[in-house]
């Protein structure tokens, strides 16, 4: 009897050391996946960006800087909503798609949401104050 209760004792210690023991892997284990899901974050939110621009933040869709757009190609999911950028910080610039309701005035270094409520297609676009920014918009 005695001796049944000192091994009970016994594995009663080697559980708690084992369990001290994993609690403190644990933590580091933690620590580590942090660190994991923070990259993981980081690389979600890089791979969101260039997707819609939802989140607000971060790098627009479409810039019009250098009288020109940057990209000048573009591709966007139906009902999608754009950030459009003029990084211009003097000069107005629109972002018109031809041939649709789409006409935005962007004031100088300022960025405006644009929701592409649009067919699935191809369509140009362009700044109306200056024809020679041109560029295709897919979407998809
Ligand atoms: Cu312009």
């Amino acid at each position: 009897m005695r001796r049944r209760l000192w091994v009970l004792f016994a594995a009663g210690l080697a559980v708690l050391v084992l369990t001290s023991a994993a609690c403190s892997s644990g933590d580091d284990g933690s620590t580590g996946g942090g660190a994991t899901s923070a990259a993981g974050g980081g690389e979600t939110q890089t791979s969101e960006a260039p997707t819609g621009g939802g989140g607000g933040g971060g790098e627009p869709d479409l810039k019009a800087e250098d009288f020109q757009f940057e990209p000048t190609e573009l591709s966007v999911a139906s009902g999608d909503t754009i950030v459009v950028k003029n990084d211009a910080p003097s000069t107005p610039h629109t972002f018109t798609v031809t041939d649709t309701d789409i006409d935005e005035s962007l004031d100088p270094d300022a960025e405006v949401d644009v929701k592409i409520d649009l067919d699935p297609g191809t369509y140009d676009f362009m700044c109306t104050i200056h024809p020679q920014m041109t560029g295709t918009l897919t979407v998809t």
